[in-house]
């Protein structure tokens, strides 16, 4: 498969060239960024048909008092104070420092929305996804630093990128050795034109874009949850510890979650019994009976992503909502929105994002075969 975005994006972004290979986990930022990036040049959209009509928007759901009131597959998480954040050197400076964070209660769905559920609103909306759409030239350049190769005519067609395992090991410099701009891939079609949703009915659901993500949410009468909600969530009543089931890492003889086992990117050993994504609840829930709140796929957030978001926040932060717009000095050209939870491409050899302190930005116009997303909802 010709990789025409992303070819174009390495002439966009030359940090990326000869890039170190004693620095993984840099190498995995900028490439995921770098892909990310690579994406919108083919997937930007403005006004996308797809946008569902205002009469097929469900009623705003009653107004929730707490436990006890009516919304099937959420929970409901009381309000509290936590540590937001983390202090470990391993971390990634977007994770510090650690701060104080308040959050009102707030429903939050137990699973990663299934494909099962996607079919179910685009059946009822005819809504179509931004990878199922062509982009014009014109969307692409206006994302682009300038200089940027204009895209050839191949590029101007629907698709999306998808995660492709090596056949051997590779330095972890390049990343276009393991995502391929594939024509054709989309949320029912995951890895390319010859997949399909057989089987996976109740996987989560992959491919789709944060304005996908928030056209769902409207439809279903919720919203996407702020990245204070997710971090305070997937925490589980834990405090501080470095994964949402606590303190002791995932192990290949009692898996905690969809990661990634073996070496990235060439040898998935599939101990954890999945190569790519599994169905939501095939592990054990979090201290708030959540699933897959780490790993298994990437979730959208509703907020704007700021890398040097925690900086200038001091006491207590209460209900952040992010920023009004995007801030990261590595990709100043690219709006981005917060994703959490790492997916099943997370290893500690390599990117140990599935942690609940974790962030990670990606252009809102962006599907990818391991991002997928969960939904909230206010109590009124
Ligand atoms: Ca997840």
């Amino acid at each position: 498969m010709v990789i025409i975005a992303i070819s174009i994006v390495l002439n966009a972004v030359p940090a990326i060239k000869n890039m170190p290979a004693k620095t993984p986990q840099i190498a995995l930022m900028l490439v995921l960024g770098a892909v990310a990036f690579g994406i919108s040049f083919g997937l930007s959209r403005m006004n996308r048909p797809g946008e569902v009509p205002p009469e097929q928007v469900k009623k705003a759901a009653p107004s929730g008092s707490g436990p006890g009131a009516d919304r099937p597959g959420m929970v409901w998480i009381s309000g509290g104070e936590f540590r937001m954040g983390t202090g470990d050197k391993d971390a990634w400076d977007d994770e510090k420092p650690i701060h104080r964070v308040r959050v009102d209660g707030f429903w939050i769905d137990v699973t990663e929305v299934t494909n099962a559920q996607f079919q179910k609103f685009v059946d009822a909306t005819s809504y179509v996804t931004t990878a199922e759409q062509a982009p014009s030239a014109e969307e692409i350049m206006a994302q682009v630093p300038p200089g940027t190769p204009p895209p050839t005519p191949d590029m101007l067609v629907a698709g999306a990128v998808v995660f492709t395992p090596t056949n051997e090991k590779v330095p972890l410099n390049d990343f276009r050795q393991w995502w391929r701009w594939t024509p054709g891939a989309n949320w029912k079609h995951p890895e390319g034109p010859q997949s399909d949703l057989k089987g996976r009915e109740d996987h989560p659901v992959v491919q789709v874009s944060w304005d996908d993500a928030n056209a769902y949410a409207k439809w279903a009468g919720k919203r996407l949850p702020t990245e204070a909600e997710w971090e305070f969530a997937a925490r589980g009543r834990l405090d501080g510890t470095r994964y949402v089931w606590g303190s002791e890492p995932s192990t290949t003889s009692d898996p905690k979650a969809n990661l990634w086992t073996g070496e990235f990117p060439f040898n998935n050993t599939k101990e954890d019994g999945y190569v790519r994504t599994a169905p939501v609840k095939s592990f054990p829930p979090n201290g708030n009976g959540l699933y897959d709140m780490s790993g298994n796929v990437w979730e959208w957030c509703s907020d704007w992503y700021d890398r040097e978001a925690y900086r200038a926040r001091t006491g207590v932060t209460v209900n952040p909502q992010g920023p009004d717009r995007s801030n990261d000095p590595l990709r100043p050209f690219q709006p981005q929105r917060s994703q959490r939870g790492g997916s099943f491409l997370c290893h500690d050899s390599y990117c140990s994002r599935y942690r609940p302190s974790a962030r990670h930005g990606c252009s809102p116009d962006t599907g990818m075969s391991h991002v997928g997303f969960r939904c909230a909802a206010s109590a009124n």
